[in-house]
């Protein structure tokens, strides 16, 4: 089936990551071009917590988790704990179209991405360099060893994961995310993000889900995978984003997390923990129409 083609991308760098991939999909590229455009401008741009120049991990090195998944094969690339290359949702892409894998990770994904004819160079950005050096100043070990952490207020407010899920002229879903996970996380931890139904999830014939927050609690219940097959169902694309972050919070976890999902159809909805009452969490879905940015409460 063909549709009407749109592009969703969360937080607040939704508008401009749609900006990059909607008109691709206006001018007839496919989903999987729009959605690698999309995600290499928010990986470029330096924010705390996409691509180079995020929070780095316990050593102080800055690892990245990016997928991709492509609806009418279910075709999936993603790299786990990539370390010093800069357009993870690229390497992504690789590991999909190229192999015949579909989750690359560690110092061998940056081998592989080398093999691709990436380049390598650092993560660190003068930015994620002083946070790692005022935290080691405080002598404190990562937090991950400690029961589940209440995320501070300044963490909260900062953004995260991006997820993008575009439909092109063809009819064709494709859904990707990249991040650079969690601040001062163990070396070699690896989130939700890479990880087909936790980080994001696609059904050609359905629509698509992508995920942000807490990955290592969120890994745990599969919300896009989830969401999509609660549409599949029959379920409305609101409720079904609903239902996957209820499934968590019922479990008793209090998290912070959310959940953005679109229909084939065009149809889309937001959840969010009770645990990010306070955060902004975001959509924003550019169609023909314009874009719209849809906050999640
Ligand atoms: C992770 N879900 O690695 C990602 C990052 C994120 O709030 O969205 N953190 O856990």
């Amino acid at each position: 089936p063909t549709g009407k083609p749109f592009i969703l991308t969360t937080w607040d760098f939704g508008p401009g990551a749609n900006a990059v991939g909607w008109p691709m999909l206006a001018s007839g590229a496919s989903a999987i071009d729009a959605v690698e455009a999309a995600i290499n401008h928010v990986e470029l741009l330096g924010d705390y917590w996409v691509g180079a120049g995020g929070v780095p991990n316990e050593v102080g090195e800055t690892t990245l988790d990016a997928m991709m998944m492509w609806g009418p094969t279910h075709d999936l690339g993603a790299v786990g704990c990539l370390k010093r290359v800069k357009k993870a949702i690229s390497v992504a892409r690789a590991v999909m179209e190229k192999t015949q894998h579909s989750l690359i990770v560690g110092d061998d994904a940056t081998r592989f991405a080398a093999r691709m004819g990436f380049t390598e160079t650092t993560l660190t950005s003068v930015v994620s360099q002083q946070a790692w050096d005022k935290w080691a100043a405080k002598g404190e070990r990562t937090n991950a060893f400690d029961p589940e952490p209440i995320r501070t207020a300044e963490a909260l407010a900062r953004h995260d994961t991006v997820g993008s899920i575009a439909l092109d002229a063809a009819g064709n879903l494709c859904v990707g995310c990249s991040t650079n996970g969690r601040e001062f996380k163990i070396p070699g931890r690896v989130g939700d993000s890479p990880i087909a139904g936790a980080g994001a999830y696609v059904d050609q014939a359905v629509g698509g889900a992508v995920a942000t927050g807490n990955g290592d609690v969120m890994m745990r219940f599969l919300p896009t995978y989830h969401a999509v097959e609660l549409m599949l169902g029959g379920m409305a694309p609101q409720a079904a984003a609903e239902a996957a972050i209820k499934r968590i919070e019922d479990a008793g976890y209090s998290i912070g997390g959310g959940i953005a999902v679109i229909r084939r159809d065009g149809v889309h909805g937001g959840a969010k923990t009770t645990g990010w009452e306070d955060t902004q969490f975001s959509y924003s879905v550019q169609t023909a129409t314009g874009n719209v940015k849809v906050p999640v409460s």
